[in-house]
């Protein structure tokens, strides 16, 4: 077993070879100029300063031995997957399937909807595209934790409250214990990080735990 003593809020005991990293949509579509972010009104430059913590992350599971699992969210080209109410919600500068300077945004197989490419999953590594905000909806996510013993989940990518968040609790409803990588996840709205983080740590972890890269390697490491 290894042990996070400083987590919060309280010290997190996993067993590394149950143990997976998910890092979500690490695309260039949410973290390069010209994506799916972009095109929302974001600034991209937050979520673009966390790749290389995250990269750090993934090179210390790599090591320890965890399973690393990669997710993009991304629709069929013929948007079959794609529901009306999440194409035309908003007034976004170009709509998910419209060409922008990436290919056809938010679409599988487009550059835009590829990892950025300093995080490119290595082979063999689990890749899963994934329709909704949540990595359990719509995709074989619980059938490859299940099939590989995982019961503890540590959670990367962006964005924080939307995404990651979504999975988290997605993870909790099917009975992982979930921890969140607080200095690999980053959201467009410093503030809506800082809340997802204390939400998901109150009422004696009521979604899960969070600790930094470094915590996570020294009880790697240990
Ligand atoms: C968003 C995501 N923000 N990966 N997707 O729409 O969080």
């Amino acid at each position: 077993m290894a042990r996070i003593a400083n987590a919060l809020p309280y010290a997190f005991d996993f067993d590394p070879a149950r143990t997976a990293l998910i890092v979500i949509d690490m695309q260039r579509d949410f973290i390069e100029n010209g994506g799916f972010g972009e095109a929302l009104g974001n600034d991209v430059r937050p979520l673009q300063a966390i790749v290389p913590r995250v990269a750090r992350l993934i090179e210390t599971a790599r090591g320890a031995g965890l399973a690393v699992i990669h997710t993009r969210e991304c629709h069929a080209p013929d948007l079959s997957d794609c529901p009306p109410a999440k194409r035309l919600r908003g007034k976004p500068s170009a709509r998910i399937g419209d060409d922008g300077p990436m290919g056809r945004i938010l679409i599988a197989g487009e550059p835009g909807a590829d990892i950025v490419p300093e995080l490119r999953p290595l082979p063999g590594e689990t890749v899963i595209d994934k329709p909704g905000k949540g990595a359990f909806y719509a995709t074989p996510l619980m059938e490859v934790l299940t099939g590989l013993g995982i019961t503890t989940l540590l959670f990367a990518g962006v964005t924080t409250e939307v995404c990651v968040q979504t999975t988290m609790r997605e993870a909790n409803d099917r009975g992982f214990e979930a921890l969140l990588v607080e200095d690999a996840t980053e959201s467009y709205f410093p503030e809506f990080k800082s809340a997802t983080l204390a939400m998901i740590r109150a009422q004696g972890a009521i979604v899960g735990w969070t600790a930094t890269t470094d915590e996570i390697r020294t009880a790697l490491d240990g």
